[in-house]
């Protein structure tokens, strides 16, 4: 958890207790950053190029959050689009950038169906064995000491609970997910490995599937430190039951938790009562984090409606974040962070 915490907030109550007024110390709303409200790690996924273009964005960025994630930087298909040319350039910004500011760093994401490298699919299982191994090697291999948390192996597994038939399921069976978690911690001993899936706030038969994947796996001694929710909500869905217990279990196991992608996106267009219920969405899975002592980071799939996956996926859905596409604090915001 992290340790170095500013807590204005204790001292403008102090103060105001004392007899000045608040206004006279913080402006009214959102005086006090996110990450300034919490022990837990407040991290965005972030985009290199609009770090580097958009001084409002690293702005908001860098006074809210202490950690990042790369959107898409860090992924197969990127750093290594042609076998052994490697393209670092963004992650290495974005490392960069959470080096200057003391922001923590969830990698994301070493084995992954998706943006997968053409040439990968097209190897045979032994090639393909040394290739996965080579890969976290490689990448884990030059953040080394830089990255607090890595999701090693992300999204594996179907909504019915059974093994999604990714390339890696079908050429090097079920072993492959305990390889990965053994090269990944001799790659970077220091950073914490997690599995990371959407789906599995709740109680369900997915989540039911990866909470005996995680009790197997530590059961046989594969070194696996946490467990990613990514939390990609949708208003018209409803709120994940059981999610806090859901949390809960898994933290029983002797393995931390994380939020690692919250948004909650609204059929546009977004209005007053939408909103209202996303940030009730926002707040009870802010909460549940807060109420499980071993959930360690809240993480939102960026910040902004300005640059969302959303409306590219789901062209009818959109307004996900905490932030307008202004940077304007929206009601989801204001309800964590009165
Ligand atoms: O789909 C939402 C997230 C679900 N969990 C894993 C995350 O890694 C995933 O993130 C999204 C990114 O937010 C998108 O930005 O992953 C997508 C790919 O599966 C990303 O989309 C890709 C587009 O497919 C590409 O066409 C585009 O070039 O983003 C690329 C960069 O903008």
């Amino acid at each position: 958890m992290k340790n170095t915490i500013f807590r204005i907030r204790a001292v403008a109550v102090l103060v105001a207790v004392a007899g000045v007024t608040l206004s006279n110390v913080t402006p009214a709303s959102a005086a006090v950053p996110l990450k300034n409200i919490t022990h837990r790690y407040v991290g965005s996924a972030v985009a290199a190029n609009h770090l580097a273009n958009e001084a409002d964005y690293r702005s908001v960025l860098t006074r809210e959050f202490d950690n990042v994630t790369p959107e898409n930087e860090m992924k197969w298909g990127v750093v290594e689009a042609t076998r052994s040319h490697y393209d670092w350039s963004g992650a290495d910004a974005i490392v960069d950038y959470a080096r200057r500011t003391g922001k923590s760093v969830r990698g994301h994401t070493l084995v992954w169906h998706s943006q997968l490298p053409g040439w990968v699919n097209d190897l045979e299982a032994g090639e393909l064995r040394s290739a996965v191994k080579q890969h976290i090697a490689t990448e884990m291999g030059r953040y080394k000491g830089k990255i607090r948390a890595w999701d090693v192996v992300n999204e594996m597994f179907n909504d019915d609970g059974t093994r999604r038939s990714s390339v890696f399921q079908q050429k090097l069976g079920d072993r492959y997910v305990a390889d990965a978690f053994r090269w990944a911690r001799a790659a970077d001993p220091s950073a914490k490995l997690y599995i990371n899936d959407y789906n599995t706030e709740g109680l369900n038969a997915k989540s039911d599937a990866l909470y005996d994947l995680v009790r197997k796996l530590k059961k046989q001694g594969v070194p696996i430190d946490g467990v990613g929710f990514q939390a990609h909500l949708a208003t018209q869905y409803g709120f994940p039951a059981g999610y806090q217990a859901n949390l809960a279990r898994f933290a029983a196991l002797g393995v931390d938790v994380a939020i690692t992608e919250a948004d909650v996106r609204i059929l546009m267009p977004a209005d007053a009562a939408k909103l209202a219920v996303q940030a009730n969405y926002f707040k009870q899975l802010w909460d549940g984090c807060h109420a499980v002592a071993r959930c360690v980071e809240f993480t939102t799939w960026g910040f902004t409606d300005r640059h969302s996956w959303v409306p590219d996926t789901f062209p009818s859905e959109g307004a996900a974040c905490l932030f307008d596409t202004n940077l304007r604090a929206k009601p989801a915001y204001t309800r964590i962070n009165p």
